[in-house]
């Protein structure tokens, strides 16, 4: 299938800066592609403490730029890559991508759950709802998405490690299927895998994919805006990719997020990142 990438160059999701840098850096690498491009709000960065919905104006401006380019995408029939940013560029790219198949399971490969609600944030920091937001807990994130919202029932998160005492909630009240890092270790990347695919496409048109680079350990992918340690090796990474290529037929659209080239060390999360992009582009 034919490819489109899309750069979410944005970081206003989260504390640390920089996450708006990768996207550029990592399709430079993709040049005979077609590359769409958002950039962030010229806005200055909500940094209070207090404010437990920091920069919301701006995210939501920046993903209602987003949304548009990834559903136009689909309407073109082209196969949306979106690179980003942080991660609250996926409330964007996974509502545009089921608002056209009209019925999506999503699977999150990420350290992190991403779902608390305003209701349940602690830091105020956007990027720990859109998982949340794509179940259509988050309305203040998701005013421009008219349509069907993710399932909870066909939500999976495949990596998890680092989760918040009330996210632990949100996911079990709503039901999300929780795969951790320590089960990948234990069962396998292909076990884990064929559970998430079967839980995400039960009974819908196919699978969002959203992949935090955050999901491997911050020893060989140190290029992140929020590590979490005794994360997925390369191996297992790559494992992840080669089982998403083997079933694309079931994959609606994806997303790489999280590189962060100012945490980066010797270019170890970029040539992950690349390696990964690579495959995928080859092969899709
Ligand atoms: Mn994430």
């Amino acid at each position: 299938m034919n490819i489109s990438l899309i750069e979410a160059n944005e970081d206003l999701g989260v504390n640390v800066d920089g996450a708006d840098l990768g996207p550029n850096v990592l399709t430079s690498h993709f040049k005979d592609h077609t590359i769409y491009k958002v950039n962030k709000p010229k806005v200055k960065k909500e940094r209070e403490k207090e404010n437990l919905a920091k920069n919301l104006d701006g995210v939501n401006e920046f993903d209602e730029e987003l949304y548009n380019i990834v559903k136009k995408v689909k309407n073109d029939k082209q196969f949306p890559l979106t690179i980003g940013g942080d991660h609250t560029i996926a409330i964007s790219s996974a509502l545009a991508s089921i608002s056209v198949e009209k019925s999506l399971g999503i699977i999150w490969i990420d350290a992190h759950g991403d779902y608390n609600t305003f209701d349940t944030t602690i830091t105020g920091n956007l990027h720990g709802l859109p998982l949340a937001a794509t179940n259509g807990l988050c309305d203040r994130l998701t005013s421009f998405h008219k349509g069907n919202f993710y399932k909870a029932t066909n939500t999976v998160i495949v990596g998890a490690r680092d989760l918040d005492l009330k996210e632990k909630i949100n996911l079990k009240e709503n039901n999300v299927t929780i795969f951790t890092t320590a089960e990948i270790k234990e069962k396998g990347v292909q076990k884990i895998m064929q559970e998430a695919f079967k839980i995400a496409s039960q009974d819908t048109n196919g699978i969002h994919i959203s992949y935090d680079l955050d999901v491997i350990d911050p020893i060989i992918a140190p290029g992140v805006s929020v590590p979490a340690n005794d994360g997925i090796n390369e191996e297992e990474a790559m494992e992840i990719t080669d089982f998403l290529i083997k079933n694309k037929d079931k994959i609606k659209s994806m997303d790489l997020v999280e590189y962060n080239p100012t945490r980066d060390k010797e270019d170890k999360t970029k040539n992950i990142a690349l390696n990964i992009l690579k495959k995928v582009i080859a092969n899709f």
